[in-house]
Order: C-alpha cells, then sequence, then structure tokens
C-alpha cells in the first residue's frame, strides 16, 4: 500500500491560533482525508513550535515559567484541530521528552558528520521572526534602532555559538532544486529561493548561550539549539527519529508535503534540506507554501486589532461553511482576503442555493412521491448518458488538480460545474410534470439525481465532513460505502432503500 505523510507548520504558542493558522490546518486536514478516502495509508502532523526568546519573555512577563505559559497556550492549539475537525494523527510538542530525543539525535548526527564547529557570533538578531537579519535586510528605525523586515526591533548579539556548515551546500542545493522541480511549489517561490542560494550562503549560526527555554546542546550545557533547528526536527520526532529502522519511519520518510506559508520558506526549503542531506537523511518531497490572508484588505495584526479568531468565525458562520470559503476564495499559494461581504455570498449562493438546494429538492420529491424510498431506474435515454459522463472523469481530474499544485479552488470549481448540471438537469427534466402520465421516466431523472448527489458528496467529504456524513446519512449511504472507491460505478444506489426524511442542511445566512 502507498503512504502518504502531510504536515502543517508547527505554531508558535505566543498567543491563541488565529485564521491563518487555521487556514494551513484545514487545507492540510483536507489532503489527508482526500488520501484516505482514496485508500493512501496516510499520517497527518500538527502541533507547536514552543521553545525560543520570545516565549521565554512573555512567559516572564505574565509571571509565569515557560513551562506554564506554553502548555497554556498549546492547548488552545490542540482545541482548534477539534473545533475545526482536523484530522490529524498526531500532535506534536517540541517541549516534550521524545522531540528533544530526537533533536539531540539530530544535532550528534550532523557533529559526526563534522558539519558542526564552535566560533563566536556577532550580529543584529530579530527576537519576533527568531532569525539572524543580514546587513542588507535592515531598515533605520527612529533614534538609531535597527529593525528587521518586519518591523521589529533589532538586538545585538554578540557571543559563542556552534555553527553550522550551510555556505558548504551552496552547489549541492542548487543542483538539488535542478533536480528536483517538485520540491520548491508554486513556481515563483522556487524562483526566489534559487536566486537568494545562488547569492550564496553563510554558514548558519544554530545554538544561543543566552537562552535558557530550549532544547540543549548535547555534551554542553551552556548552549541550547537554535529554535529552527529544533521547530524543523518535528517532521522526524513524530515518526519515531532516531529509530530510522522503526516501520512508521520507513513508511513516511521522506515527507509527501510540508505546507507552510510564505514568511518560512526560507528555513524550509534551504536550511531544511541542508540540515537533513548532512544528517544522511532524504530532503521532503515539496514545500508548498501558500499564500497570507488579511482580513478586509488589511494585514492581520494585533496592534491593528483585527486578529480573527477561528472559533469565533466557526461559531458565527458553521464550520464547513468557513472550511469551504477559505478553500474556494482563495487560490492556494496566492495571498488572499477574508471579508463578512465574501463568506456571506459563498454561504448564500454556493451552498445554499446550488448544493444544499439540489439536495433538498431532489431528497425532499423523492420523499413525497416515491414512498420514500430509492427509485428505480429505467431506459436511459442519450441525454441521460451524456449527463452521467459528466461525472466520469471528475474524480481523477480533480486528483491531478489538488495533489500537482493544491489547486483546491478548481478542484471546488469543476465539482460545482457538475453541481451546476445537475440542477439544470432537473430544471429541464421536470420530473413534477412526469407525476402522473410517466412515472417509470420520473423515477429514471430521480435516481440519476440521487446518484449524482452521493457522488458529488462522496467527493466533497474532505472539504466538509460533518455536512456531507449528514447528507450520506439521508441517502441511506453505508459508511463503509463512501470512499472514493465508490466513484468507479456511478450508479451505485440501491432501488428500495427506506431513506430517511430530508432536512436542509445549509441554511442562508442572514445577520
Ligand atoms: O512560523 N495567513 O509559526 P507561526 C496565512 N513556528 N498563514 C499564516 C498567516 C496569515 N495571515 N500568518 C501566519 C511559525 N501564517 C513557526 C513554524 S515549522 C518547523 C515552524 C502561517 O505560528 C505561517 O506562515 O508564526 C506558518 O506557516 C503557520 O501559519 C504558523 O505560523
Amino acid at each position: 500500500m502507498n503512504s502518504f505523510f502531510v504536515t502543517t507548520a508547527i505554531s508558535y504558542v505566543n498567543g491563541k491560533p488565529h485564521l491563518g493558522h487555521a487556514y494551513e490546518a484545514i487545507a492540510c486536514d483536507v489532503l489527508a482525508r482526500y488520501k484516505r478516502l482514496s485508500g493512501v495509508n496516510t499520517f497527518f502532523l500538527t502541533g507547536t513550535d514552543e521553545h525560543g526568546e520570545k516565549n521565554e519573555r512573555s512567559a516572564n512577563k505574565e509571571g509565569l515559567s515557560p513551562q506554564e505559559f506554553t502548555k497554556i497556550n498549546s492547548d488552545h492549539f490542540e482545541d482548534m484541530t477539534n473545533y475545526l475537525n482536523i484530522s490529524n494523527d498526531y500532535f506534536i510538542r517540541t517541549s516534550s521528552e521524545s522531540h528533544h530525543i530526537a533533536s539531540k539525535a539530530l544535532w550528534n548526527k550532523l557533529v559526526e558528520n563534522n558539519e558542526i564547529y564552535i566560533d563566536k557570533y556577532e550580529g543584529w538578531y530579530s527576537i519576533v521572526d527568531e532569525t539572524f537579519i543580514n546587513e542588507d535586510e535592515i531598515i533605520d528605525g527612529p533614534n538609531k534602532t535597527k529593525l528587521g523586515p518586519s518591523g521589529d526591533k533589532l538586538e545585538w548579539l554578540e557571543e559563542p555559538s556552534y555553527f553550522f556548515k550551510l555556505s558548504k551546500w551552496t552547489n549541492k542545493l542548487l543542483e538539488f532544486y535542478k533536480e528536483n522541480p517538485d520540491f520548491i511549489k508554486p513556481k515563483s517561490r522556487r524562483n526566489e529561493v534559487i536566486n537568494f542560494v545562488k547569492q550564496g550562503l553563510n554558514d548558519l549560526s544554530i545554538s544561543r548561550q543566552r537562552l535558557k527555554w530550549g532544547i540543549k546542546v548535547p555534551n554542553d550545557n551552556k548552549h541550547v539549539m537554535y529554535v529552527w533547528l529544533d521547530a524543523l526536527t518535528n517532521y522526524l520526532t513524530a515518526i519515531n527519529y532516531p529509530d530510522i529502522s522503526d516501520k512508521k519511519f520507513k513508511c513516511f520518510w521522506p515527507a509527501d508535503f510540508h505546507v507552510i506559508g510564505k514568511d518560512i520558506v526560507r528555513f524550509h526549503a534551504v536550511y531544511w534540506p541542508a540540515f537533513l542531506m548532512s544528517a544522511g537523511l532524504e530532503p521532503p518531497k515539496t514545500i508548498f507554501c501558500h499564500g497570507f490572508l488579511n482580513i478586509n484588505g488589511s494585514k492581520m495584526s494585533k496592534s491593528l486589532g483585527n486578529v480573527l479568531s477561528p472559533k469565533d468565525l466557526v461559531e458565527k458562520y458553521g464550520l464547513d461553511q468557513l472550511r469551504y470559503f477559505l478553500l474556494r476564495e482563495v487560490p492556494f499559494g496566492q495571498d488572499g482576503n477574508f471579508s463578512h461581504t465574501q463568506i456571506t455570498q459563498r454561504i448564500n449562493n454556493d451552498l445554499a442555493n446550488d448544493y444544499g438546494n439540489l439536495s433538498q429538492r431532489v431528497l425532499s420529491f423523492i420523499n413525497k412521491n416515491c414512498s420514500s424510498q430509492i427509485p428505480e431506474y429505467f431506459e436511459l435515454n442519450e441525454l441521460d448518458q451524456k449527463y452521467i459522463n459528466k461525472f466520469k472523469s471528475l474524480n481523477k481530474s480533480c486528483d491531478k488538480l489538488i495533489f500537482d499544485n493544491l489547486e483546491f479552488h478548481n478542484v471546488l470549481i469543476e465539482i460545482w460545474s457538475c453541481i451546476s448540471s445537475a440542477n439544470q438537469y432537473i430544471d429541464e427534466q421536470a420530473p413534477w410534470k412526469l407525476k402522473n402520465n410517466n412515472n417509470k421516466r420520473m423515477e429514471t431523472i430521480l435516481y440519476l439525481l440521487a446518484c449524482s448527489i452521493k457522488y458529488l458528496t462522496i467527493m466533497l467529504q474532505p472539504f466538509m465532513p460533518s455536512s456531507c456524513s449528514l447528507i450520506l446519512d439521508q441517502l441511506a449511504v453505508e459508511n463503509n460505502n463512501r470512499s472514493f472507491n465508490e466513484l468507479n460505478n456511478f450508479l451505485s444506489l440501491k432501488p428500495g432503500t427506506q431513506l430517511p426524511k430530508p432536512t436542509g442542511i445549509f441554511p442562508r445566512f442572514t445577520d
């Protein structure tokens, strides 16, 4: 059986989750559910990134230990996986013992392979981004302060530090990118990374002396590891590294997708493959960078007070409505916008009018006119065959759209084009006109429509799992008949099956 390993970035636990975190988790959830429904052995990882100076300082400010502070916030993120119906197989915390063991093992491997040396670090450091800032990226702030690219105040750092020999990987990375065109997606990000690496890489400082809250460097307790080295290792910890002979590790490494935001591309597409190759491990297959979500056209930020809480949005609009909106509205990879007007339109037009109405009108009609049973079907005419053919290649074309370039919005557009065909078919065939004079034809039309709803709903399960499950219940589809296997036979509903009384699943949204 083939396998699939997908990860989100692990979130900083400096506060509660925001809409950007939810967006990434939902996208990965769709990928994982899609693969599981295709019968693929899937592992989906998410979690929290807990070390680093930012958290140590925030904990201090609140009079908490870093352990207490990070536990409280990590719980908020774990809670998000529940209220967003995220089907992760594992939730990693980088403060866990197994993660400390894995990170130390990776460090030791780098030492063993002569990839690390000790020296002195001097330079400008951004606490907000937990990264050193190159001279050419520094902005002059007021009163001779130095600011980083995100506008935060930089600090001068001067201390002994361990270094990773990143510079020697410059050409090997460029060769690697050339041989693996799918490693960084979308293409625009790939070009950005290649241009950056082409300028030549500097060795990377990978330890801190003044910081306590982190993973101790093996054999040198005065240092803790650079938080990014520790954080990236989470992808290995979750599949039982350092035991590379373990079944899980062998099955799932290299990961298929690390899905991340555009702000952390360099760490994933430059440092991470260099660390892995230095340790004799394969890099992941694809780093996919999505865009940022803005709110009513502005960047989400605490100072603007416009940070949206996914929990509030679920309460206001409904979970599956939010999941659908996020993946339908914004082409994954590009920046996008969240606004009340846009989500309301999607809920009312796409969900209530198109999909909800299709299933509600067909199921109610069957309920009233076919004794609540799946109708029989009789002779199929040319028009029926033409209609059925529209569904034939849907699963295959969606497969390609989703896994080549994570084109969630285009998958939904394809599915919606079949929903429109179904709505058009019912209008043209007008089964209500046949009630008294051609019962067989009426039943045939309703049977085909019920099969279409089953087909479309099976395909939509990864996007809107709870609502789809309710619609499949209304069609009395057994739980073990809900996988993508079912899509091979369009006419799979059994005539005569008793159906429960239908209820609407997608109400209109009104303020
Ligand atoms: O970067 N829209 O954590 P994080 C969309 N701990 N995505 C957004 C976003 C927005 N407005 N804001 C943030 C970290 N993200 C590190 C990762 S991985 C080994 C360590 C995305 O909590 C962001 O790009 O700041 C990242 O992929 C994820 O949310 C977590 O961000």
